[in-house]
């Protein structure tokens, strides 16, 4: 029992849902490394949606807004850490929701399914194929899913894949603490920032957008001056600390 005066309880309790998860078979044991990694970087950023964070969560929504059909890609760490945020962003935007899994088994994937579904998410179902070019089972997806997708959010992702969906013509959007990650600079654009915190940023800046801001907002963005932004943020709070 984690004792909610912690100074870290908040951090505690996530640590404590993502091994719970872990043990269910939903989190892959890798996916925590990946999170002790983004919550290094979190430390680093302060532990709060920065400026930088929210202003590319902006360009966010607006990409969702203008795309055809845009398909969030879920992972056994965003389902445990944000299945909700999903389906929020899923009842505003009407993006698909589709799972992909770098340590893929059917039964994993039923139990994000599962997750999912419970906090009221549609999820894509059908029979996955080798659509994109990736020798291992990300290259798995829907026809009607990621398959067919132009724009694809993928928080949480590796590398590779981002850059062959890049490859493909597609639109990626990431979510990643990491700003000098290989996805966070091979993506369209990419939203520094912790999942639970970014999606309700991106859900949100949706709501109120009309079309014509999003295509200023569209027009105007680069992601490498976005990175340079989160690291130079990063750098501001690290002089901080000690003050
Ligand atoms: O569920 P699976 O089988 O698809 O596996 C998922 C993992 C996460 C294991 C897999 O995609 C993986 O190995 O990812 P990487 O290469 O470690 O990259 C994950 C990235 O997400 C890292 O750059 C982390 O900093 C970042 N990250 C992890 N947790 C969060 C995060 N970024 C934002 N918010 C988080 N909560």
């Amino acid at each position: 029992m984690i004792p909610p005066d912690h100074p870290r309880y908040r951090q505690l309790v996530v640590r404590e849902r993502l091994a719970r998860c872990a043990r269910e078979g939903i989190v892959a044991l890798e996916g925590l490394t990946a999170h002790g990694r983004a919550e290094a970087f979190d430390y680093l950023i302060g532990e709060k949606s920065t400026a930088t964070a929210r202003e590319a969560a902006r360009v966010a929504a607006a990409l969702l807004l203008l795309a055809r059909h845009p398909v969030l890609s879920v992972n056994g760490n965003t389902a445990a850490l944000a299945a909700a945020e999903c389906a929020r962003l899923q009842e505003v935007t009407g993006c698909g929701i589709e799972v992909n899994l770098f340590h893929r088994s059917e039964e994993r994937v039923r139990r994000i399914t599962r997750i999912l579904e419970d906090v009221g998410a549609s999820v894509l179902a059908g029979t996955p194929e080798r659509l994109i070019p990736l020798q291992h089972d990300r290259a798995l997806c829907l026809p009607g899913g990621i398959g067919s997708a132009d724009l694809v959010l993928v928080p949480l992702e590796d590398g590779d894949r981002c850059e062959a969906l890049r490859a493909m013509g597609r639109t990626v959007v990431t979510i990643d603490l990491n700003p000098l990650s290989r996805t966070a600079r091979m993506a369209t654009l990419t939203v520094v920032d912790e999942l639970t915190r970014a999606l309700p940023l991106i859900t949100e800046a949706y709501r109120g957008m009309t079309r014509t801001e999003a295509e200023a907002l569209v027009r105007g963005f680069d992601n490498h001056y976005l990175l340079q932004a989160a690291i130079a943020e990063i750098v501001r709070e690290l002089s901080r600390a000690l003050d």
